[in-house]
């Protein structure tokens, strides 16, 4: 059985260029319930934590300093199946791979800069909305 929460963040890029009304509403459009959503701004340690898996990657020192330059928008979504219809509407990692309506294609820079966040799996997806909510808050 699948779960029925994700988690995603509106990235620096994306809220930086106005973005966040057009994309929470894509997001409500495709039937998501906004459980939870804050604007808040991680330090680059919170980034190198959040993205700890990549840690051995080329890119892992400029992720986190981009993740950190401005503000984020996290949020705890609801819809059936969260994980993967969340990722089908956002699309691939790389922009340019996006297929077309997905948030990615619509809003993203670059590959790194690629305007939203969406958890890859129901067990990562409670991981980081504790990395950004109280666990103990009731949603
Ligand atoms: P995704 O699950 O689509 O967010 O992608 P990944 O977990 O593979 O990558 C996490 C983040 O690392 C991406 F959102 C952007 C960044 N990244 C790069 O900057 N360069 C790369 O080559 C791959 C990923």
């Amino acid at each position: 059985m699948t779960g029925n929460r994700t988690f995603t963040m509106i990235k620096p890029d994306a809220v930086a260029a106005g973005y966040t009304g057009a994309i929470i509403k894509m997001i409500e459009e495709t039937g998501f319930r906004i459980v939870a959503m804050k604007e808040t701004k991680m330090t680059p340690e919170m980034a190198g934590k959040f993205y700890e898996v990549h840690k051995e990657r080329p890119f892992y020192k400029d992720l986190c300093a981009y993740m950190s330059s401005g503000p984020i928008v996290p949020m705890i979504l609801e819809k059936e199946n969260a994980v993967e219809e969340f990722r089908k509407l956002i699309g691939a990692t790389n922009p340019a791979n996006a297929a077309p309506g997905t948030i990615r294609k619509l809003y993203a820079k670059s590959i790194e800069a690629n305007a939203i966040h969406g958890s890859d799996s129901d067990e990562n997806a409670v991981i980081e909305s504790h990395f950004f909510f109280a666990e103990n808050e009731q949603f």
